[in-house]
């Protein structure tokens, strides 16, 4: 008998034992919600996840500024916004991200100006031969005249950021030391950068960056005008050995967002992304400028890369034939009720107020 009674007992100790403990389990739990809904990066329903379609290859300045700002906007929101990034046109491709971020198929969406003629009658400015020597300095100066003009043609969207490449240099598979040598060779080119080659008598062939490397291997093109960063991030230095440094035009970027997701937003977020833009835009060229000399040096180590400077000479030749091209475009800008040559001595103003303050 007193065995039994020995046994009920020490059972019910051992339950009261038990609750206690699952209390204090249950106590440390609520304890830990608390310290990590302090801590955020916290409950899942608090991050706001944004598509970024991009187009070109992950390894290409315009995506390493993607991932860049993915990074920064993550770590500066404390994990509330996630930007889920996508390179090398697996959401969008070049042609489709600008109407697929104002349809809301992405939420944010990096695109080249020059891919869209007709579209940005006045960003077609920045693809003419404006005397940048850095994508540092244009894409301030894009970036300035953009909230100083607010052209209408960006009014859908909620414009993020502002940055171009450097300055547009020949890359061929053939060589080059002359004006001359341009005659008639089928260079890859968009936009106004494609006016540019054709009034230099080159033969422009317009794609998006994009779809140049297979056109440079089936030979639809004989080189590409863009600046040196893609001869290392696409190997474009494989099959284009040689170089002519001509230091023309730069290609406008701009990221834009759905405006309908921009107005979702968290007004304390939208200052956040508002308050980073400048910071990043000079990062892009920053990076963009450095890269490309790197890209040369590397193409000279690993493919024998041969470059070669435009003749003065020539410079003055082809800068006397696209001078044309900025009249042609005042002339567009006064249908879009602008004084161009107003805009025109502000973009020069300010490149020439930042070149002398290097
Ligand atoms: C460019 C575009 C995509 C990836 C790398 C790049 N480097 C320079 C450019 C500019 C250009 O040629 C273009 O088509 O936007």
């Amino acid at each position: 008998m007193w065995a039994v009674s020995f046994m009920v007992s020490s059972f019910r100790r051992g339950k009261r034992i038990r609750k206690g403990f699952i209390r204090a389990l249950a106590a440390t739990g609520w304890a830990l919600v608390f310290c990590l809904a302090a801590l955020r990066p916290a409950l899942a329903e608090d991050v706001i996840r944004l598509r970024y379609a991009n187009f070109p290859a992950a390894t290409t300045f315009p995506c390493v500024q993607m991932e860049k700002w993915a990074e920064v906007v993550r770590e500066r929101s404390g994990g509330r916004l996630e930007i889920e990034t996508y390179p090398g046109g697996t959401l969008l491709d070049a042609r489709s991200i600008l109407r697929g971020v104002a349809r809301g198929q992405a939420d944010i969406g990096c695109i080249s100006l020059s891919y869209h003629p007709g579209s940005f009658p006045f960003f077609d400015l920045f693809g003419l031969p404006l005397g940048f020597d850095s994508a540092r300095d244009a894409g301030e100066v894009a970036w300035a005249m953009y909230r100083k003009y607010q052209p209408k043609e960006l009014a859908p969207y909620k414009v993020l950021l502002m940055f171009t490449c450097s300055p547009s240099q020949i890359m061929s598979s053939v060589p080059l030391s002359s004006l001359d040598d341009l005659r008639g060779l089928p260079l890859r080119a968009a936009g106004s950068l494609s006016d540019v080659i054709a009034t230099v008598d080159g033969q422009a062939v317009s794609m998006p960056m994009s779809e140049a490397p297979e056109a440079l291997q089936k030979g639809v093109v004989k080189g590409v005008f863009s600046s040196w960063d893609v001869l290392k991030d696409y190997n474009f230095a494989e099959s284009c050995r040689y170089g002519l440094t001509v230091d023309s035009s730069v290609y406008p970027f701009v990221v834009v967002m759905n405006k309908k997701a921009w107005d979702a937003l968290p007004a304390d977020l939208q200052h956040l992304l508002d308050d980073y833009a400048d910071e990043h835009c000079r990062w892009t060229g920053d990076y963009v400028d450095d890269w490309g000399r790197q890209a040369v040096a590397w193409s000279e180590q690993t493919y024998g890369f041969e470059l070669r400077n435009l003749p003065d000479s020539d410079r003055a030749r082809m800068a006397g034939l696209t001078a044309p091209l900025l009249e042609q475009w005042k002339a567009k800008a006064a249908d879009l009720g602008l004084d161009g040559q107003a805009v025109l001595d502000d973009i020069f103003r300010m490149r020439d107020e930042l070149k002398a303050g290097r």
